[in-house]
C-alpha cells in the first residue's frame, strides 16, 4: 500500500471550501481510531472497513470486518504509514465474525492489541493479542478474556501503573443483553425503557500480565450535575458506545458516543471507576451515522482522532481523521463542528 498523508489542520480546496481535516489514508477504509504515542511516535489502531454487500441493519451486521491494519505517523500532519495486516480473523481460534473497534497498550516490553469480535455463538467478547512491535504481527490468545463482554475496549494506564479496560456498546454491541449479569440472546429491547436508567459502560482492572481481568467487571455510572443517573430517554447524553478515558490535571475524562444522536460527549470524575458527571459535547455530528474517537497528547498538544464517511458517503466505509482538541480554561473543550 502507498498511503497518502494528509494535512490535519484546516485547509481550503480550490473552491475555497474549508475542511477541518482530511482522511489520513485513502487507499483503504479505516474507522474507530485508537491512537497512542509509543517511543515518541503516534500509532493508530483502527478498524479496517470493507465492502461485504450485507444489507444494513441496526445490529450492524454489515460491519463485517476481517483484519486490522496499524497506522503510524511521526507527527500530526506528517506522512502516514500503513503497516499492513497485523491480525487476521482467521488467526483468532475462537472468532466467529465482525472484528470491531480495537485498542492497544504497552507494558513490560510487550504490545497488547485488544479487540472485540463475535465468538462462534455470535456473542461479542474481547480478545487480546501480543507482539514485540507496536505494528505487529500480533498473536491472539487462544480464548477471549474471561468475563469480557460487548464491544469497544479502551485501555487506560494510570500514574500508579494500574491498567483499566472500559468496554461496552448498546444495540449491535449487545451490552443490553448483559443487564442481568449473564448473556440473554433473547433480549430484543436494544436498551432499557425510556424512564429507566441508561446502561453504563463497563470497566475492569487488568491483571499484571495484561491478559486477564484482575476483578469482576463493574458498571460505570454517568450522572447529571444533580448527581442523578442519566435516563435511557436522555439520548443526547446517555452512553451508547465508543468510550475513551484520559486524564488531565488530575481529573479523569470519560468520553463516548451517543450513537443514534450522533454526538461525542464527555463526563468527568475523580476515580477511574467513576462515577462520571456529564459535562458537554466535544464534537457535533460528522458525515456518517456516528463517529468513534480517541484522545491523545503529543508534544504538549491534545488531539482527537475520529472518523467520518467523506471518501465513500457510505456509513460502513469510513475514514479516520485527526484534529486538535482545544481546552477551555474551566477544564472543558471547545466543541468541534466537523
Ligand atoms: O466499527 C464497528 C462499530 O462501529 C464500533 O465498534 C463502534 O464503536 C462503531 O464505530
Amino acid at each position: 500500500a502507498t498511503p497518502e498523508a494528509a494535512a490535519s489542520t484546516a485547509t481550503a480546496d480550490t473552491t475555497g471550501k474549508k475542511y477541518l481535516s482530511k482522511p489520513l489514508l485513502k487507499d483503504i477504509y479505516t474507522a474507530d481510531p485508537s491512537a497512542h504515542v509509543f517511543n515518541g511516535k503516534i500509532y493508530i489502531y483502527p478498524s479496517h472497513d470493507i465492502e461485504t454487500g450485507m444489507p444494513e441493519n441496526d445490529n450492524g451486521d454489515h460491519f463485517a470486518m476481517r483484519d486490522y491494519h496499524i497506522l503510524s505517523m511521526d507527527s500530526v500532519g506528517g506522512a502516514v504509514t500503513d503497516h499492513g495486516v497485523a491480525l487476521d480473523i482467521k488467526d483468532i481460534p475462537w472468532a466467529g465474525r465482525q472484528l470491531w473497534a480495537p485498542d492497544a497498550a504497552f507494558k513490560n516490553g510487550t504490545y497488547y492489541l485488544y479487540f472485540p469480535v463475535k465468538d462462534k455463538q455470535d456473542v461479542f467478547r474481547i480478545g487480546v493479542a501480543t507482539s514485540t512491535s507496536p505494528t505487529g504481527p500480533f498473536k491472539a490468545q487462544p480464548k477471549p478474556i474471561e468475563g469480557s463482554l460487548s464491544i469497544d475496549p479502551a485501555v487506560f494506564t494510570d500514574a500508579d501503573g494500574s491498567t483499566y479496560m472500559y468496554m461496552g456498546g448498546i444495540w449491535g454491541g449487545q451490552l443490553h443483553r448483559w443487564r442481568t449479569g449473564s448473556y440473554n440472546a433473547n433480549d430484543k429491547s436494544q436498551e432499557p425503557a425510556p424512564t429507566e436508567q441508561a446502561l453504563g459502560p463497563r470497566v475492569a482492572k487488568l491483571s499484571g500480565n495484561m491478559l486477564s481481568f484482575a476483578e469482576p467487571v463493574r458498571e460505570v455510572k454517568i450522572l447529571d450535575k444533580e448527581g442523578k443517573p442519566l435516563l435511557s430517554s436522555d439520548t443526547k447524553r446517555r452512553f451508547f458506545e465508543g468510550g475513551w478515558l484520559h486524564k488531565y490535571n488530575g481529573k479523569y475524562y470519560f468520553s463516548y458516543s451517543t450513537g443514534d444522536t450522533h454526538l461525542l460527549v464527555y463526563a468527568t470524575g475523580t476515580s477511574p471507576y467513576g462515577p462520571f458527571t456529564y459535562q458537554g459535547v466535544i464534537m457535533n455530528p460528522v458525515q456518517g451515522w456516528t463517529t468513534h474517537h480517541s484522545i491523545v497528547e503529543k508534544n504538549g498538544k491534545w488531539y482527537i482522532f475520529y472518523h467520518d464517511t467523506e471518501l465513500s458517503n457510505k456509513t460502513w466505509l469510513r475514514n479516520v481523521k485527526v484534529t486538535e482538541l482545544k481546552r477551555t480554561p474551566d477544564g472543558g473543550f471547545e466543541t468541534i463542528n466537523p
